[in-house]
């Protein structure tokens, strides 16, 4: 059974988890000559050589925020195949629980120890990893963040699944049209230090203020970190509070997954809306039996292929992470942003009509 203190000591609990590491930002490393290797001169002295071959034999390091969710899975793979074709190695660390950021700080330093020549990060706390990473760059360790953002200066380059602020916008826009923007809100979150969820999370707040939502009201951000059974009963303790409630947004793939199931066997079936970002496999029955109308996602897999191919980049220098620099990952082109983000494209909006052409 909820009890309402139940959310409140998963907030608290994510406090102490975020001061705790603090202290694990540390670990012994192995200086790593990479002027000597070619492409790593540029990269060195900090000038892209976009002429730069393209280099073999890497090995890539993959630290998602959580190994056992379906969605880093997929991601992941995505990496690990575009790291095969490019004549490079995979490899996957990470922790289980989506909430372990000193777990995380001991993979970044593994990774670093093992002098891995890049890596791809998911980061649980904009800041906690930052110590690790810049020890992992000093190294010659290229770092690069996907689906989670560290601070700019804790790494290469970011890739982002997509807009940042389209994605918080758009969730917004999704519910209001099916809620016909009235009634009471609320947000199922990730964990509490997440950068991805706080910076949708921070989107939706701003498109919320537009006088067209003025009927629309959010009246609690719950987080059950990424954790299905904490997803399930923070939900079920959603509706049990408000019991005016109308809609819910979940912006974590197993967030969303949770809230569908805990409605579809619920009254609120139908009747409390709910959208978020999930995987078109995860969706489907929900879809199929009326608890979902429409949710979105970008395809994992091409994250993971992106980061990867962006870690490659970087470790053959041919980028260093600057706005303006271009590359080539596959068959396209991408530009890096402002701040050293690359977007990987437009998110999909999944719906009875489409959701059947999808299979991730
Ligand atoms: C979860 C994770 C991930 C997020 C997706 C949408 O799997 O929180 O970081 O990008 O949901």
């Amino acid at each position: 059974m909820h009890k309402p203190s139940l959310r409140r000591t998963g907030v608290a609990l994510a406090a102490v988890t975020s001061l705790a590491l603090a202290a694990t930002a540390c670990g012994g490393t192995t200086k790593k000559d990479v002027a000597n290797e070619s492409g790593g001169k540029a990269a060195a002295a900090g000038t892209a050589d976009p002429d730069a071959a393209t280099k073999k034999g890497l090995t890539v390091g993959f630290l998602p925020k959580q190994v056992n969710n379906p969605y880093f899975t997929t991601a992941d793979k995505g990496g690990e195949k575009a790291l095969a074709e490019l004549g490079s190695s995979y490899k996957e660390v990470g922790p289980s629980s989506a909430t372990d950021t000193s777990g995380q700080v001991s993979y970044v330093n593994t990774l670093t120890q093992q002098q891995v020549d890049a890596m791809a990060v998911s980061a649980q706390d904009p800041g906690a990893l930052c110590t690790a990473l810049k020890q992992a760059m000093s190294n010659g360790v290229k770092v690069v963040t996907y689906d989670s953002d560290t601070k700019p200066d804790c790494r290469d380059a970011f890739v982002s699944q997509a807009s940042a602020e389209d994605l918080g916008r758009t969730e917004v826009q999704l519910l209001a049209g099916q809620i016909g923007y009235k009634g009471e809100i609320a947000i199922l979150s990730a964990a509490q230090t997440a950068t991805n969820q706080n910076t949708w999370i921070g989107y939706m707040k701003d498109e919320l203020k537009d006088p067209k939502y003025k009927d629309m009201k959010l009246v609690e951000i719950a987080y059950g970190n990424d954790d299905a059974q904490q997803s399930f009963q923070q939900t079920q303790g959603l509706l049990q509070e408000h019991p005016d409630l109308k809609g819910i947004i979940s912006p974590t793939t197993v967030g969303i997954k949770a809230a569908a199931q805990y409605l579809s066997g619920s009254k609120y079936k139908g009747k409390v809306k709910l959208t978020g970002l999930g995987t078109p496999n995860d969706m489907r029955k929900y879809v199929k039996n009326g608890t979902v109308e429409a949710f979105e996602l970008w395809d994992p897999a091409k994250l993971g292929d992106l980061a990867a191919r962006t870690a490659v980049a970087l470790a053959s220098g041919q980028i260093t992470g600057k706005e303006g620099e271009t590359f080539k990952a596959g068959s396209t082109s991408y530009t890096i942003g402002k701040d050293g983000v690359i977007s990987l494209g437009k998110p999909t909006v999944f719906d009875a009509r489409n959701i059947d052409r999808f299979d991730f």
